[in-house]
Parts: structure tokens; C-alpha cells; sequence
């Protein structure tokens, strides 16, 4: 399956996807991102990473029919830091047979 990601927004985003049918359920860290090391290697299906802003970036992940959630792991530099995660920045996506 194919994404593209256009960021049309001013700061550097990313387009992790896992396999998993709610982002609450998702381990995170203490600054609200996930915790991607808690993921088991076979529920991380793809990543595109430092998507800077006013550019697009595409790559082809395969994924079998299920669940999967879709979201952005960056943490802005700031006090306290800023997780776009936590924000909201993710998407659940259900691929059918
Ligand atoms: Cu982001």
C-alpha cells in the first residue's frame, strides 16, 4: 500500500504506522510519545521520517488486512516538550481483506 504524505503545515512531522486498533493503547513515554521500543518488531509495519515542512514524502508499506494506527512521534523541543502523539496527531486505519 502506498502513502503519501504531504506536510503542508510550518514544523517537521513523521508517518509511523503499527499494527493496533487504538492509539490509546499505545505505550508512551513520560513526554506523551510512544514508546516505539515497546512495539513488537512484527506490529511496526513502516516509518517516514523527518517529513520537513512544504514537502511530501511517499513509501510503499505492506499490510495485511487488519488494524493499524497511523500518527506522527515527534516532540517539538520546547518547556515542557511538545508531542505532536499526544496532541493528537494520529489516525486509525483499517485495511479489509
Ligand atoms: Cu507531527
Amino acid at each position: 500500500m502506498k502513502f503519501t504524505a504531504e506536510n503542508v503545515g510550518t514544523s517537521t512531522h513523521e508517518f509511523v504506522v503499527v499494527r493496533g486498533d487504538d492509539p490509546a493503547k499505545l505505550p508512551t513515554k513520560a513526554d506523551g510519545s510512544v514508546d516505539e521500543d515497546k512495539i513488537p518488531p512484527s506490529d511496526q509495519v513502516g516509518e517516514m521520517e523527518d517529513i520537513a515542512s512544504k514537502t511530501t514524502k511517499s513509501n510503499t508499506f505492506d499490510l495485511t488486512p487488519g488494524q493499524y494506527v497511523v500518527f506522527c512521534n515527534v516532540v517539538t523541543e520546547d518547556t515542557p516538550p511538545i508531542s505532536h502523539f499526544a496532541k493528537g496527531m494520529h489516525t486509525k486505519l483499517t485495511v479489509s481483506p
